[in-house]
């Protein structure tokens, strides 16, 4: 894997990788809406909306992966979300497709199965309940690259992505917790694992409170170095920072489940029965 794109590259996590993947892949391009504000000199950028096809192709010139960050990832407006992360995510593949592009690590979020409740285990092949619309786009994002995979012959593989931080600053995102590194090996293995043909994994680190059956992953080499457990005292102290929420603390998606949710835990499936 020579040329690598990283959309999203003015993102949180983009930062991140930024600095983590020219030890791995020394052609990266970056893209996004606008430059990082502390671009280098040796760091190559390309501007694009990821709503309009022409750019999305022009960024994919000559390139052999994409780390497909770019996103608005979290939840938003119908519209906001239907340009960034569906029209942009269909433009993505499908120039990907135009281009020859070999294979696509397509980031998704735990919000495709924010509605399972916390206290259940799941692996990767359970029904989709996204907790947001942002869920229902990542949802759609998974769904695309099984068709470009399927239908085109690309190779691809979606991250649900928890959340990637140095420290958990709560109890939920103790258990979703993915260590930067953890991130970079699963990249790795979703850019050159020669028998990646359509996969999900969670990206996920190894937390002893986790709430993922990650076996597929581990199927084709991660083994991830984290575990949230060495950093539970400041997500234990931010805990206690936050509102009382009964439907956010039932559900994996956290307050991404329980904002606009109409009604309290009477409306919970799993309560009725
Ligand atoms: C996500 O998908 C978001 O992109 C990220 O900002 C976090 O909020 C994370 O989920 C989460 O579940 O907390």
């Amino acid at each position: 894997m020579q040329r690598v794109l990283l959309t999203g590259a003015s993102g949180g996590v983009g930062a991140r990788l930024r600095n983590l993947l020219p030890a791995h892949y020394a052609q990266l391009r970056l893209s996004d809406l606008k430059a990082p504000q502390d671009l280098r000199a040796e760091e190559e950028f390309v501007a694009a909306d990821l709503a309009d096809m022409v750019q999305v192709e022009h960024a994919l010139d000559g390139i052999d992966g994409i780390v497909h960050m770019g996103a608005y990832s979290v939840e938003g407006p119908w519209d906001t979300v239907l340009q960034s992360n569906i029209v942009g995510t269909y433009n993505l593949f499908e120039a990907a497709r135009r281009k020859g592009v070999k294979r696509v690590v397509f980031a998704s979020s735990n919000h495709v199965v924010g509605f399972y409740p916390r206290d259940q285990r799941i692996g990767v092949d359970v029904t989709a309940l996204p907790d947001t619309r942002y869920g229902v786009s990542k949802a759609f994002g998974e769904s695309l690259g099984a068709f470009y995979a399927y239908k085109f012959g690309l190779e691809v593989l979606c991250l649900r992505i928890g959340n990637v931080s140095d420290q958990p600053t709560n109890l939920r995102l103790a258990s979703i917790w993915l260590k930067p590194e953890d991130l970079v090996q699963l990249i790795r293995i979703g850019l050159e694992h020669p028998d990646i043909h359509y996969e999900i994994f969670y990206g996920v680190s190894a937390n002893t409170r986790g709430w993922w059956d990650n076996s597929v992953a581990c199927r084709y080499g991660y083994k991830p170095s984290g575990d949230s457990e060495t950093l539970l005292q400041g997500a234990r102290e931010g805990q206690t920072k936050l509102q009382p929420d009964p439907i956010g603390d039932y559900y994996q998606g956290g307050h991404f489940a329980s904002q606009e949710f109409d009604g309290g835990l009477e409306r919970v499936p799993e309560k009725k029965r």
